[in-house]
């Protein structure tokens, strides 16, 4: 047993010509069933997927709805993942929520996880913390984004 004779390299060919058929089946039909998914309502970008099912609720629920999918509210950390959710706003012509608050620090505008901002795309003038109680964070069709009361209700995109 451990040598690597004629017999043994050749059963190993066949084998490795075995998986890589088996591969390319599961690459064809994993590229087909990405698209399925995705169409008409999801966008992949990197190695996010957001997708919108087309509801408003305020923030509190918008961040139920996703965590029971499984995933999480958008938290854009570039131009390209703010451009696929402005795509999915568009289409639905609504303005969404985003993951980030400020509750804890007025005017500091946090991930879930804490993390400071490492991407934004304010509208001019804001965040403005309009009568002193916008701690949520809209994103407007045209990609732009405003604080917002967390209690307006809001089309709800998910991050996975
Ligand atoms: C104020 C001034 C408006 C602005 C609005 C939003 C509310 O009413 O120009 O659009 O606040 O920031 O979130
Ligand atoms: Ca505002």
């Amino acid at each position: 047993k451990g040598e690597s004779g004629l017999a043994e390299v050749n059963a190993l060919r066949q084998r490795v010509g075995t998986l890589e058929g088996q591969l390319q089946s599961l690459q064809n039909a994993f590229s087909q069933y990405k698209k399925a998914v995705l169409f008409p309502d999801g966008r992949s970008v990197g190695e996010k997927i957001f997708k919108t099912a087309g509801s408003e609720k305020t923030f509190q629920d918008a961040q139920q709805v996703c965590t029971q999918a499984g995933g999480q509210l958008p938290s854009p950390r570039s131009a390209a993942e703010n451009e696929a959710l402005t795509q999915l706003a568009t289409a639905q012509n609504k303005a969404a929520f985003l993951s980030m608050t400020d509750t804890r620090k007025e005017g500091t505008f946090i991930y879930p996880t804490g993390e400071p901002l490492v991407y934004s795309n304010w509208a001019p003038q804001e965040p403005n913390n309009d009568g002193g109680s916008e701690n949520c964070v809209e994103i407007f069709p045209n990609g732009k984004w405003n604080d917002k009361v967390c209690g307006e209700q809001r089309l709800v995109i998910c991050e996975f």
